[in-house]
């Protein structure tokens, strides 16, 4: 055999053993994402370079101050900014944030509230912000049509007209959502109204109401972050960060304590428990309450979702140590405090939702999600911001099928979102939904060969996305494009 044969042959054995890699590493990501827990994942917590392993404590996010004293407008400000951010031992790592270095702060509004937002973009790249769950106006939307060039200002306004709930703001810009949110990009917005102030559960923000946003991200070795594209699902970070905090602390007396857990990762899901497998109560999904408190010990979450859970924390000892987990992947931890006065409660049920009637819905569609990488579409097509994908009247009620296929390549799920909207899931697999999706949703997993069926309305007018939120999908094209007249 001649050299070049040699090198031929060799060349193509490599090439099989690559693609057999992809092939397993895809599988072994299927398992994790539609939640199967039997998946041992390597728990990887100490950094490399000098392995810092001093204890983390869990930030919270500061609450942005209304600059309006008028009890029913609101004004605030945000500033999209370049920084750097200080993750472990001295290194800076170079982050984007709002009105910081990384992550941004949490916008309280109230239903009825008219909010004024100014938003300032002082990156050297365009960028947008989008509302994400938030029912108003394709105009105020953010979506990829209210690009914010380079050091312009955008203002925003609506009227909150949704039930309280934990909603999120991240950039939704073509071509750099992805890599903006991962480098610090996102935010919370907390809606309240008349039955959330009447509830009588933790809302002591910062207190016993803490949000965690859940992100995984790799970093190099001189502290940057490590972007890269798995070509399969999205970008899947080795290191967990929560609020900014690779796998935190955070102290808990013995009382009720209530998280509001954002996935805000690009493209990790996560099966959230405690290390302990002690019960907790889920109390509200994207949209708000559910009708009654959900016991359960785990909780499947995917990104762009948004979860609010209880913990009884009266139930263990001064100085226990509990885990909250991923798997074998830790995510951060609780160290217990001392008793403390509580009256907070679980209480037996939280609100009434008004199940929306299937005999109204004046059109059935179907979502197609297929594909994973580079090679995915929606419906057979990549987005195209120049293609109006569908169009409905305004007020209009409608049944979507939401499905993903199996391709040559795999089996994978998506987290399906539709913008400007809150929908409620009639069935998973031609059966009822989880008992935590029956509340309001503007996100649902659609699982592999798994069609999820939505019953959805238009309230607002305007041209909305609907997508992957696995951010590199969605960038690669699986995004179509509304209009609501
Ligand atoms: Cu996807």
């Amino acid at each position: 055999m001649n050299k070049k044969w040699v090198l031929i042959s060799l060349l193509s054995i490599g090439i099989i053993v690559i693609v057999i890699g992809l092939i397993g590493l895809n599988n072994d990501r299927n398992q994790d994402s539609s939640g199967d827990r039997s998946q041992i994942i390597t728990p990887n917590n100490t950094i490399g370079v000098g392995s810092d392993r001093s204890v983390r404590m869990l930030p919270i996010p500061p609450l942005l101050k209304d600059e309006n004293e008028d009890q029913s407008i609101a004004d605030f400000n945000l500033v999209v900014q370049q920084g750097e951010t200080n993750f472990y031992n001295d290194v800076q790592t170079p982050t984007l944030g709002y009105n910081g270095s990384f992550l941004g702060p949490v916008i309280k509004v109230k239903r009825g509230e008219t909010v004024n937002i100014h938003v300032e973009n002082e990156l050297s790249d365009s960028t947008s912000v989008h509302w994400h769950g938030l029912e108003v106006n394709g105009t105020e939307d953010g979506g990829p049509h209210q690009v914010i060039d380079q050091g312009t200002l955008w203002e925003p306004s609506f009227m909150i007209d949704q039930q309280a709930s934990t909603l999120w703001f991240h950039p939704h810009v073509i071509g750099t959502t992805a890599t903006q949110v991962y480098y610090g990009l996102a935010g919370l917005m907390i809606v309240e109204d008349e039955f959330s102030d009447k509830l009588n559960i933790p809302k002591g923000y910062g207190v016993n109401d803490i949000p965690l946003i859940i992100q995984d991200k790799s970093f190099n070795k001189d502290g940057s972050f490590s972007y890269v594209n798995n070509m399969m699902n999205g970008v899947v970070g080795d290191k967990i960060l929560v609020n900014g905090a690779i796998t935190p602390t955070l102290n808990v007396s013995q009382i009720n304590m209530r998280f509001r857990i954002v996935n805000g990762a690009n493209g990790s899901s996560f099966n959230l428990e405690l290390s302990d497998q002690t019960e907790f109560h889920q109390i509200a999904s994207d949209g708000g309450f559910l009708e009654k408190p959900h016991a359960d010990h785990s909780l499947f979450i995917a990104p762009g979702e948004r979860a609010e859970i209880i913990v009884d924390f009266s139930k263990y000892k001064e100085g226990e140590v509990i885990n909250l987990q991923s798997g074998n992947k830790l995510i951060m931890t609780f160290v217990v405090g001392g008793k403390e006065i509580d009256t907070t409660e679980i209480p037996e049920s939280l609100v009434e939702i008004k199940k929306m009637d299937e005999s109204e819905a004046t059109s059935i569609k179907t979502i197609e999600l297929d594909g994973m990488g580079h090679m995915v579409s929606l419906n057979g097509r990549k987005f195209d911001m120049n293609r109006i994908d569908d169009q409905v009247e305004l007020g209009a009620i409608e049944i979507w099928e939401i499905t993903t296929t199996s391709t040559m390549m795999g089996k994978m799920g998506h987290p399906f979102h539709i913008h400007g909207t809150q929908f409620q899931v009639l069935s998973r697999n031609g059966k009822e939904p989880n008992a935590n999706e029956k509340g309001f949703k503007d996100t649902v997993f659609v699982g592999p060969d798994e069609p999820v069926r939505i019953i959805v309305q238009f309230r607002n007018k305007g041209v909305f996305m609907y997508h992957c939120h696995i951010l590199e999908h969605e960038e690669a094209g699986m995004m179509g494009q509304l209009l609501v007249e």
